[in-house]
């Protein structure tokens, strides 16, 4: 802390992403209702000791008019939030185009989109013109806000390309970059166009972090490859100058489950859902409908697990809870239509008179009703195909008092590098092996489930999201220091 007139200041943060932690919905020309959602990040930010945290982003909705604009800045003012206005065009170009079509399924190894080459060539050039015009607007309101001393932390694929915006404002601003999802091997991102000039961008910023120490190797592999510059155990270095690399891994908000867990309410729900499937074991997934994510290949693996143990059909039952997502996209609407074809074939095939294998709920749960979801939960699947972390398997294991239940987890998903010692890792592409899972995890004695649950519980609860918000708040200060020092030597 900085002092002031005998009083402690707390730094200032600065949270860059591409949304802001809030849904705005226009009441009047000059009206906004507000409502902040409460997720991991916002409470992982909030939780930072001695810092003062403002968040700067989109808000999700197009406000072409000055008075609507004023309107919704002073309400966000009130939230901590200073918006970032983008027009249709760009979000467009810039969101829809290349953070979502290019970026996000390049990250997970899925490749560039293939369709007409020519045109994928030419689209291309202008959604990334749309992306760096983005980013830089979120420059410009950064540099607005900025105040010496402050930490500007960038998050996700979306702002790559701030990094070197601001530091062209001002060269002393200490700038961090944090990516949520998986940065690929160097063979997969040397595919991207515009490869150099994304990681020469990232690298202005003075610490860039990855969940998992794969990607930030990959990441310091694809500047060696492809820019020819020199990678060290700390970072990259260009001309003297160092970017410091590491692996912050993300965690979730733990107390925040175990209190929600205790509310009257949730324990009612969850006696209510005890009782509705009383006699079944309970197997859950709770994803975003993306391709990412697997679905599609956990409810096939699920179909071959009752092929091969008919005695378990009518004794297990897999509730699907998927968010739709991006649902503008074809891509994803293709996605819909074969996750519902699966379920309602494996449905008519399995299913009785009285129960289906597979209740499949294509929407979002609150908060509470997912805690008790958890909470009632013997097996958990995640089948991601590739995952930057996965929180999901994190609140499971936070949620399970009495329980005890298996985790099967994909080895694909950051989350396998923490809290594969307790779940059962398997590859989401073996369906095979996946049923073989599913009938291990459902048969396993109880000593056995204790102690792996004993073991993922103990990272959940003392890996949370405030120390890695905290771990990379103070190592940013930290490098920036030494950078200092090393310059003065
Ligand atoms: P996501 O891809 O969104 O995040 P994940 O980490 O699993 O994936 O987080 C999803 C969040 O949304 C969880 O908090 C979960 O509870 C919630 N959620 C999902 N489905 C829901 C539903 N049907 N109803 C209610 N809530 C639901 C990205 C990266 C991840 C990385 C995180 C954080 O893709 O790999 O772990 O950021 O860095």
């Amino acid at each position: 802390c900085k002092r002031s007139n005998g009083k402690a200041m707390k730094q200032r943060l600065l949270v860059v992403a591409n949304r802001l932690p809030v849904s705005a919905v226009r009441r009047g020309e000059d009206s906004w209702s507000l409502e902040i959602s409460a997720g991991g990040l916002v409470s992982a930010l909030l939780g930072v000791k001695d810092v003062d945290a403002k968040w700067i982003g989109w808000a999700g909705v197009n406000v072409p008019d000055e008075v609507g604009q004023r309107a919704l800045t002073k309400a966000l003012d009130e939230k901590r939030c200073i918006p970032v206005f983008l027009d249709e065009e760009i979000v467009h170009q810039y969101y829809n185009g290349y953070c979502n079509n290019i970026l996000w399924p390049l990250f997970h190894y899925l490749g560039l989109p293939q369709e007409d080459r020519l045109a994928t060539t030419r689209s291309f050039q202008s959604q990334f013109d749309a992306y760096k015009r983005a980013n830089q607007m979120f420059a410009d309101v950064v540099n607005q806000h900025y105040q010496e001393g402050d930490v500007v932390w960038c998050h996700d694929y979306h702002l790559m390309f701030l990094p070197k915006c601001l530091k062209e404002y001002n060269s002393s601003m200490k700038v961090g970059w944090f990516l949520h999802t998986p940065f690929p091997s160097s063979e997969i991102h040397r595919t991207l166009p515009s490869r150099s000039e994304l990681l020469r961008s990232v690298l202005a910023a003075d610490l860039v972090g990855f969940h998992t120490y794969d990607y930030a190797r990959h990441f310091v592999s694809a500047c060696t490859r492809i820019l020819g510059l020199e990678g060290t155990p700390e970072g990259v270095e260009d001309q003297g100058r160092l970017t410091r690399v590491a692996a912050f891994p993300i965690g979730i908000d733990s107390d925040r489950f175990k209190r929600a867990l205790e509310l009257p309410a949730v324990k009612e729900h969850i006696n209510e859902l005890t009782q509705r499937f009383a006699g079944r074991k309970v197997m859950l997934g709770v994803d975003r409908l993306d391709m990412i994510k697997g679905i599609p290949q956990k409810i096939l693996a699920f179909e071959k697990f009752l092929e091969e143990n008919p005695t378990w059909r009518d004794k297990v039952v897999l509730l699907q809870i998927a968010v739709p997502t991006r649902t503008d996209v074809p891509e994803y609407q293709k996605l819909t239509s074969q996750v519902h074809e699966i379920v309602g074939r494996i449905n008519g095939r399995f299913g009785t008179l009285t129960a289906v294998p597979i209740h499949h709920l294509d929407r979002s749960l609150d908060f509470h009703a997912l805690c008790a979801l958890y909470a009632v939960t013997d097996v958990a699947l995640v089948t991601s195909l590739r995952d930057g972390m996965n929180l999901v398997s994190y609140e499971f294991v936070a949620c399970q008092g009495e329980k005890r239940g298996v985790l099967i987890l994909s080895e694909f998903a950051g989350a396998a590098q923490s809290l594969g010692a307790g779940a059962l890792l398997v590859n989401p592409w073996n369906i095979t092996e996946v049923a073989a899972s599913i009938g291990y995890a459902l048969n396993m004695p109880a000593d056995e489930r204790e102690k792996r649950h004993r073991h993922n519980y103990a990272h959940v609860t003392t890996h949370t999201a405030q120390d890695w918000a905290e771990t990379f708040v103070s190592e940013l200060n930290d490098t920036v220091v030494e950078a200092q020092l090393r310059t003065r030597q």
